[in-house]
């Protein structure tokens, strides 16, 4: 597979008119604004990761140039950044060793794999410096573009922002027979989409206080598989893009550079009934949508990220404005990829009668300046500075993970621990879970469960637009309207297949990486 990989793209070397290029250390110079390409997308490779071909994957310090010509230090799965996309079909068995060459404990949780507990790589796994441990685990759930990326508690945020992290895909007969663009790298193509914050000499800078902690971790530089505004030569016609959003705690809104419809297939947990054409699309972090693109004219297409208003800090500058994120040009020899009229048959969405009902609420850090009396003045709302980045760290382990809570049935969960599950579900079972957040809590919170693909059944009381119909595993909570609104609430279906039990639970958390390892996250069972 890797060798196919190289030679594919020897192939189109001449066009690119480059020298070296392929996940070399090749970032951009400047921020996001040149109006210049800054080099080739680089493709990970695509790694068969079964039974036949088990993977060793190690998670290993490096050092990469985001910015050219300055080193950063960095994280890496088998190199600098990043990881290969592992590659499983359904049916067969997921086989990887994982060793730990970080000086920390660390553990790889794959984000939307249908797995056992003590599979799925949540934090009560994670190993210390120098050791590993494998996972051999049946998958048995449709094809899907997953990720995998550090869960080690309370370090979840730091080691996802320093690089450690990749795609899974798992495919199957019945999307294989569609006839969808599916040449990996050409006309199937990964986009990891990550926004790091570098210090002036291009270093990655991390640290937690009330800032980051509150609001997340942002950067002021958007790479797109560690590149700034690279392009691609794609094959004439239908181009398949895998959209991750990656970031730490961004959320992301898509859309083409002329403004153009583009076709929604697939959302975290496989394809879509049928394609949604939309003209943009909101990735709340973790998220993943495939979408097709047309490219079937041979001009360039670009990818651009709009300015987002609904996320305090998502639109500081220099993301004030609409940036372009990769351009695409459909110029090589057509693939002749499909766009199908039906892509997948889904079950309704629909909870059956007498399914038990779970109240989630998560609950932003107590010291959130939100004021409670409502016939008080309005509290202040923090100036966004990018520069809070480089502050001092002021929280220390101890104090970290009992800052945000996750309350059930309006019970408060006591603060986070690894050795507590704080409620049972029984395997098989559809329940249906509203997740809602504190009221007055203003800021978006992109909430994912463990060990299951759910179904959105409402957002705000209301309709769930067509992309969100099929399987998801990460959804957004909206936020309040204002400090004194009451907060957005999401109605979900979702049933437990496999079995998770103490010592090994799944998690039920936030995605804003920050809020997760401060917190907001709570262990359950399924048992
Ligand atoms: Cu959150």
């Amino acid at each position: 597979m890797k060798r196919r990989q190289i030679l594919k793209y020897s192939a189109s070397l001449p066009l690119l008119g480059g020298s070296t290029l392929l996940l070399k250390a090749c970032g951009g110079s400047g921020g996001d604004g040149g109006a210049q390409p800054k080099g080739t997308l680089p493709i990970p490779a695509l790694v068969r990761a079964d039974a036949a071909t088990p993977v060793t994957l190690k998670i290993q310090k490096g050092q990469y140039e985001f910015l050219s010509g300055k080193k950063s230090d960095t994280f890496g799965i088998n190199g600098a950044l990043l990881g290969p996309a592992l590659l499983v079909k359904s049916g067969a068995q997921f086989n990887v060793r994982v060793e730990n060459a970080l000086d920390e404990d660390s553990v790889l949780h794959w984000h939307g794999l249908l797995v056992d507990g003590g599979s799925d790589g949540g934090p009560a796994s994670a190993v210390g410096p120098g050791k590993g441990y494998a996972v051999k685990t049946a998958v048995s759930q449709p094809a899907a573009t997953l990720w995998y990326h550090a869960h080690p508690h309370m370090r979840t945020g730091f080691q996802t922002a320093m690089g450690v992290g990749g795609l899974l895909v798992v495919e199957d007969d019945a999307s294989a027979a569609l006839g969808l663009p599916h040449t990996w790298g050409e006309d199937d193509v990964p986009l990891v989409l990550q926004d790091k914050y570098l210090n002036a000499d291009g270093k990655l800078t991390y640290k937690l206080n009330h800032n980051t902690v509150g609001l997340g971790w942002f950067g002021q530089h958007m790479f797109v598989n560690g590149v700034q505004q690279p392009t691609h030569y794609a094959p004439r016609g239908w181009v398949r893009l895998r959209l991750l959003n990656a970031c730490n705690a961004r959320v992301l809104k898509l859309r083409l550079g002329d403004h153009a419809a583009f076709q929604v297939i697939a959302s975290d947990g496989g394809l879509l009934a049928a394609p949604v054409p939309v003209t943009e699309l909101v990735l709340a972090a973790a998220e993943r949508f495939e979408i097709l693109v047309d490219g079937s004219a041979g001009q360039p297409i670009e990818l651009v990220m709009a300015r987002y208003d609904e996320q305090y800090g998502a639109n500081a500058a220099p993301f004030d404005v609409d940036r372009t994120l990769l351009t695409i040009h459909p110029t090589l020899p057509a693939k002749n990829g499909l766009l199908p009229p039906l892509l997948a048959e889904l079950p309704e969405a629909q909870a059956p009668q007498g399914a038990r009902e779970r109240h989630i609420t998560f609950q932003l850090m107590g010291h959130f300046p939100i004021d409670p009396d409502p016939t008080g003045p309005l509290p202040e709302i923090w100036p966004f500075d990018f520069a809070w980045n480089e502050e001092d760290s002021v929280f220390d382990d101890h104090t970290l993970a009992h800052i945000n809570q996750i309350e059930v049935d309006g019970a408060p969960m006591e603060s986070f621990s690894l050795d507590t599950a704080g409620f049972s579900v029984p395997r098989g079972s559809y329940e249906k879970w509203r997740l809602t957040l504190r009221t007055g809590d203003v800021y978006p919170h992109p909430f994912h469960v463990h060990g299951t693909q759910f179904r959105i059944l409402a957002i705000n009381g209301g309709a769930v637009p067509a992309h969100l119909q099929g399987w998801k595993d990460t959804v957004n909570i909206p936020g309040a309207a204002n400090i004194r609104g009451e907060p957005g609430h999401v109605d979900v279906l979702v049933r437990f297949d496999h079995a998770a039990a103490m010592p090994h639970p799944y998690m039920v958390h936030c995605h804003n990486l920050e809020h997760e390892d401060g917190g907001m996250m709570l262990g359950f069972e399924a048992v």
